[in-house]
């Protein structure tokens, strides 16, 4: 299986990251940007605010794509090969809107312990600097969680807006990514995305994360869904594939799924944001 190649391997090690890694042809990005837009039009709702999480649970189209064997081969040499899916998100931003994401350590407030962990993030559209893709902060991985500032502020698409300060931007390196392909992050490193400039949308689909079978949620509850091997730690509930698009049980079982991540987010917080 074509796994992550040593290079590869170092690379993460190194920087906290691995990019570009070649997924979906163009075409099967587009098909799926077609599945999220089909859903937008036909639910106006549904994918607003905390609607962009769990979207593979209402979608056998996306539920599809966390289960594409060359993401899971790529996860498998960072993780290891007992593999579940605990969550996605999407992250679009509008042409011309306030969208961006504050420097920030996915490891901070989501209370996935160990860190054997990953982030997958699948460009859907291209994503590039125009149009405000992802910067990593190489090798900030290897330090411990740092200070976030809770911002809260308009346009940041953070649950909290929380922020890590004095990062020095010219330093950080833009994942440009074509439509499908992706790069994978590590917990620590510390990272965002600015405007979208262009006149057209920059979507990522995120498997956030791919978590070893070994990882607890000691925040609260998550809902997983088995990609690979076993899970003989049973931590979290797991979940069937969705049956077909927006089917009634489902959308329950998300329900369920996206009021427990609320509790996940913002625990005993008297604010919350928009997701
Ligand atoms: O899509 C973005 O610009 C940021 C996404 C992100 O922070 C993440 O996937 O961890």
């Amino acid at each position: 299986m074509p796994k992550l190649s040593s290079n590869q391997l170092q690379e993460y090690n190194d920087n906290g990251y691995v990019a570009p890694i070649e997924v979906l042809t163009k075409d099967q990005a587009f098909e799926i940007r077609k599945e999220i837009e089909n859903i937008e039009t036909k639910w106006p709702n549904e994918l607003k605010g905390a609607g962009r999480n769990y979207v593979h649970m209402i979608s056998p189209i996306l539920d599809e794509v966390c289960h594409n064997s060359k993401m899971l081969d790529a996860v498998e040499s960072i993780i290891g090969k007992n593999i579940l899916i605990c969550g996605t998100t999407l992250f679009i931003k509008n042409p011309h809107e306030k969208g961006f994401v504050s420097f920030h350590q996915d490891a901070t407030y989501i209370g996935l312990e160990p860190h054997n962990w990953v982030t997958a993030w699948l460009a859907i559209t291209d994503a590039n600097k125009e149009n405000g893709c992802m910067r990593m902060w190489s090798g900030s991985h290897k330090d411990n969680i740092r200070h976030h500032e809770q911002k809260y502020d308009e346009g940041n698409l953070l649950t909290r807006g929380q922020t890590v300060e004095n990062v020095p931007l010219d330093e950080t390196i833009p994942l440009i990514l074509k439509a499908g392909q992706m790069s994978l992050h590590h917990p620590t490193i510390v990272h965002g995305s600015g405007l979208n400039k262009s006149n057209d949308r920059r979507i990522g689909f995120v498997v956030q994360s791919y978590i070893g079978s070994n990882v607890d949620q000691v925040l609260g509850k998550m809902y997983v869904q088995q990609a690979r091997g076993d899970d003989t730690f049973k931590y979290h509930q797991h979940t069937k594939k969705p049956s077909s698009l927006m089917n009634p049980k489902d959308i329950e079982i998300r329900k369920k799924a996206n009021n427990d991540l609320q509790r996940i987010f913002y625990p005993g917080s008297t604010k919350k944001g928009s997701f």
